[in-house]
């Protein structure tokens, strides 16, 4: 039992100690990891049918494998050419697709960019980390995969964007950073690539690696509707691609009943043309992130090591391109909530594989690098490992995953039904997913669903039973110094007759 603190959770330390010894009597145990990530899933475990298992690689079999984390920014899982996006290219991303498994019902555990990240290092639910918003920093008492994996023998290094909070990891959050630029997409995210690149060709062989790779890209986008403003689509530049715009989405307009504090968001300054201006420009970043991905996996690939890298690929949050009036992120609708997840490492990963059945979150990330490394995760973890889906064993899996909205907001998602809860709010939200995938029909009010919501209530409120939130830390980032007084404008003169 790892120590804890005088609040009753694992410290740092305390961890580091116990995971050292939990992976050497994990080892001499042969209890998998799998197995103890197994009985930490959320939710109520269910049996799914037999699949055919992947053969483990005679070669490395011994060697703990590198791993290649990708994190990128504001991208949606239908947003790539390989998950049905007729609007966009995306050759290397959709390489990663075809060499690894995919995750269809893939979610963010709060779509916005610093609570998602504090579970993507942590595995746990954001109040549990206690970043409930952006600017707050993982909570000293919460060890990192940097932390776990370094602990293990692992060299832990880190490029490009960070947000918990500040632009790059401090050295407590259990990470080297490869020095690059984390800033605007367009600009900085080929410096993170180049430098991961750097560091894959000149890296010492003694050490297996984490390697965390954090674009910026498409989150260009949320700066192009500041600049647009109410602009005339004649106005907009590139008046030539205007028979390559994108359609808009069969939701574009749709406002089913909402919570008050989502239904209060919208952006309607755009006219229709300069929605498909949007969308176009969305794509044309993702594709600049296509191709600084493409890099890396062309880096791993020349390392000689890919049979025994394990890369792993997904996002903060999704974009709300134009769907019930959308832009940006925050939501619990699907075009914010679902993001991609991508798992590749030849002879260990199912190939060519699309998972639509099994529900996966950003929480899984950390069991699944601890599952591969034979490292236990730290005690109250919340993820499951998706090892064994990855390599296509039969598994019990967990019956549904939950996201935080807005600080008071919460979505659980089962293999049918999506719903949404905003604390004393009394408009809820039921979508049927399978049969209304766009979201238009809010179901909360019909009585042939009052069985059906009552169970989703229950769920959800025994999923916040189980959590343990933590009193968030102040925001670390620096205040704002105050401004030096300018001088007071010279008074102009304009006397009767005096040009200026
Ligand atoms: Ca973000």
């Amino acid at each position: 039992m790892p120590p804890t603190n005088s609040s009753g959770t694992t410290s740092r330390r305390g961890f580091f100690r116990a995971g050292a010894l939990g992976a050497g009597a994990m080892l001499a145990g042969g209890q998998t990891a799998a197995a103890v990530a197994a009985q930490s899933a959320v939710g109520t475990l269910s049996a799914v049918g037999t699949l055919a298992a992947v053969a483990a690689p005679a070669v490395a079999k011994n060697r703990p494998p590198n791993f290649l984390f990708v994190i990128c920014d504001q991208l949606g899982l239908d947003a790539l050419g390989a998950h049905g996006c007729p609007d966009v290219s995306t050759p290397q991303l959709d390489r990663l697709i075809a060499r690894g498994t995919t995750f269809l019902e893939s979610h963010s555990t709060n779509p916005v960019c610093s609570p998602a990240r504090s579970s993507l290092m942590t595995g746990r639910m954001p109040v549990e980390t206690g970043v409930i918003t952006n600017g707050r920093p993982i909570h000293a008492s919460r060890p990192t995969i940097g932390h776990v994996l370094g602990e293990s023998g692992y060299e832990t290094v880190y490029c490009g964007k960070w947000h918990l909070p500040g632009g790059v990891p401090r050295p407590q959050d259990g990470f080297t950073v490869l020095p690059a630029r984390g800033g605007q997409g367009s600009l900085d995210d080929v410096a993170v690539s180049r430098t991961c690149e750097a560091y894959l060709k000149n890296r010492g062989r003694d050490r297996p690696y984490l390697m965390v790779a954090s674009f910026m890209q498409p989150h260009d986008i949320c700066f192009w509707g500041n600049h647009v403003g109410r602009r005339v689509p004649e106005g907009l530049p590139f008046a030539g691609i205007r028979d390559q715009l994108p359609e808009l989405p069969p939701n574009h307009t749709s406002r089913p009943p909402a919570p008050a504090k989502l239904d209060r968001i919208k952006f309607d300054r755009f006219s229709p043309q300069q929605w498909r201006y949007y969308l176009y420009l969305y794509a044309r970043m993702v594709e600049m992130l296509d191709a600084d991905v493409g890099r890396l996996l062309d880096a791993v690939q020349d390392s000689g090591e890919a049979e025994n890298t394990v890369i792993l690929f997904t996002s903060d949050h999704g974009d709300g391109r134009g769907r019930h009036l959308h832009v940006s992120k925050w939501y619990p609708y699907e075009e914010s909530v679902k993001v991609p997840l991508v798992v590749c490492c030849p002879g260990r990963v199912a190939e060519n594989h699309r998972d639509a059945v099994h529900l996966v979150s950003g929480l899984d990330v950390m069991s699944t690098l601890c599952d591969y490394a034979a490292v236990t995760p730290p005690e109250g973890v919340r993820g499951s490992s998706l090892r064994p889906l990855l390599e296509r064993k039969d598994v019990a899996w967990r019956e549904y995953v939950s996201s935080e909205h807005h600080v008071d907001g919460r979505m659980l998602r089962t293999e049918q039904y999506k719903y949404v809860h905003y604390k004393h709010d009394p408009v809820e939200q039921l979508f049927d997913i399978k049969a209304d995938p766009w979201e238009m029909k809010n179901l909360y009010q019909d009585p042939g669903h009052s069985g059906v919501l009552e169970d989703h209530r229950k769920l959800l409120a025994e999923f916040q039973a189980g959590l343990q939130p933590i009193e968030p830390t102040p925001s670390a980032v620096r205040p704002k110094s105050p401004r030096p007084k300018r001088p007071a404008p010279r008074k102009r003169r304009r006397a009767a007759g005096e040009r200026t």
